[in-house]
């Protein structure tokens, strides 16, 4: 059976905006108060989308969240006869409360769940556990609908959903942008990587600056509950020096492809200790990586142009990856000048592709952050009940959809217009029934 490892984007929401929200994410906090684009940052995502299906990959979406979230503002005492009248009641009293519960977070998908595919697992299922993002307030609210989408996109017997870890800082869990996978092909059992930023037995080496926001305990809860093969599971820390950098997830710092590792020269606390660790795990296979000398590029530019946030994509007929990354990289001279040696020297990277996502880019996203990978059979795609799947004409309804709802420009002082709430509401119950979702907000249950 024909086995695919499918990129499930996540749209952008319609009230996408620069709150500078995440502490200890440099863009986010360098661009907060600045003016968004929902529109374009929805359309940026959707070309990268139709831009991989083209190529010939397995490209899907998932939809955005409900927001503002008005069932967040009630538990945190916000009152009214009418949703309309709790955003106004938010509006006039806590205005940051107003705007966490208004982010377009849920967009980076990388931080919804920790996803091990079929051929990982004892009882041969694809385990699913939705991030907690306990760390943020503006993303915990996240899970929730999360889990309700990835429920009603992932049906049946082969699919395993577990519930989020318990809240708290011991299991703070941030999803698949600490998790990677390194295979022979995407249908043949492989590893499977955790990276957390913190054990909370020993938390005097971690970060000084910026908070760690995956802790080795979440890590191993997931590896546990998802039926991994211990002699298949491997686990390392972030350098708490990347971490303070700025690399708040470790999809900032590194990525992996089948059996190919590209990261800095950073990124890990013992890089030696997990070659050895995968070189153990992958038995007859050979991992290739690719580290890049932080004297060639420095974590600072890593960091500003989202180097490794990218996506090694392997190209039906062809041996070696693709890159793509942010058009950012090509604006950065070392980052520049790396990748034009990556591209002529490097038999693993036939070509590197420049990506405008601009947008998502600016509060702390690029490429690999939008998107949570899925392997899938042939059949288990056929099985799909929802029309997540992007074809030319999903592209082109999911276009006209964004031309017709989507605002051109948001301030988070246009956060505080109960109008936002209507538009969007009336934006997402439209798209669910395109993508053939069902009621998946909570709106949409009354
Ligand atoms: O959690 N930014 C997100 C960016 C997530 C990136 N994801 C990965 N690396 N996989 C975060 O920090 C900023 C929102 C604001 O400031 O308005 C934000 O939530």
């Amino acid at each position: 059976m024909k086995t695919f490892e499918v990129n499930f984007d996540g749209l952008v929401g319609p009230t996408h905006n620069h709150a500078g929200l995440s502490f200890g994410n440099r863009a986010s906090s360098n661009h907060g108060g600045q003016t968004s684009s929902p529109k374009q940052a929805a359309l940026q995502g959707l070309e990268k989308m139709i831009s991989l299906s083209r190529q010939g990959l397995k490209q899907a979406v998932l939809p955005p969240h409900d927001r503002p979230h008005v069932p967040s503002l009630r538990k945190l005492g916000f009152t009214g006869k009418t949703d309309v009248d709790i955003i106004a009641h938010a509006a006039k009293q806590a205005p940051n409360i107003l705007a966490s519960v208004s982010s377009s977070s849920a967009m980076w998908v990388a931080n919804a769940a920790t996803v091990s595919p079929f051929p990982d697992t004892l009882d041969g299922r694809t385990h699913f556990t939705p991030a907690n993002l306990n760390s943020m307030f503006h993303r915990s609210i996240e899970v929730d609908t999360t889990s309700v989408i990835l429920k009603s996109i992932f049906r049946g017997d082969e699919y395993q959903h577990h519930s989020a870890l318990p809240a708290g800082q011991t299991y703070s869990d941030e999803g698949a942008a600490n998790h990677s996978r390194l295979c022979s092909s995407y249908g043949e059992p492989g590893i499977e990587l955790f990276v957390y930023g913190v054990c909370q037995t020993d938390t005097k080496s971690g970060p000084k600056k910026f908070p760690a926001r995956q802790t080795r305990q979440a890590s191993e809860a997931i590896a546990r509950s998802h039926g991994l093969r211990a002699e298949k599971t491997v686990f390392a820390k972030q350098h708490p020096e990347a971490i303070d950098a700025g690399v708040f997830h470790n999809d900032v710092i590194a990525v992996a492809n089948q059996n190919l590792l590209f990261c800095h020269q950073l990124a890990f606390a013992e890089p030696q200790l997990l070659r050895r660790e995968l070189d153990s795990a992958s038995g007859d296979d050979e991992i290739t990586y690719i580290e890049v000398p932080a004297d060639r590029v420095s974590l600072e530019d890593a960091v500003a142009s989202y180097l490794f946030n990218s996506q090694l994509l392997s190209l039906p007929d062809q041996s070696s990856c693709n890159l793509i990354v942010p058009i950012e990289c090509a604006e950065n001279n070392a980052v520049k000048g790396y990748l034009d040696d990556l591209e002529n020297d490097h038999a693993a990277i036939s070509a590197v592709q420049y990506l405008d996502l601009r947008e998502s880019m600016n509060n702390g996203g690029g490429p690999a952050c939008l998107r949570l990978r899925v392997v899938m059979t042939q059949k288990q795609i056929e099985e799909t009940k929802a029309r997540v799947f992007l074809d030319e004409a999903l592209y082109k309804d999911l276009k006209q959809w964004i031309e017709r709802h989507y605002r051109e420009s948001l301030h988070i002082s246009d956060l505080l217009d109960p109008s936002l709430l209507l538009e969007s509401r009336t934006a997402l119950d439209e798209l669910s029934q395109l993508l053939h979702l069902g009621a998946i907000y909570e709106f949409q249950q009354t």
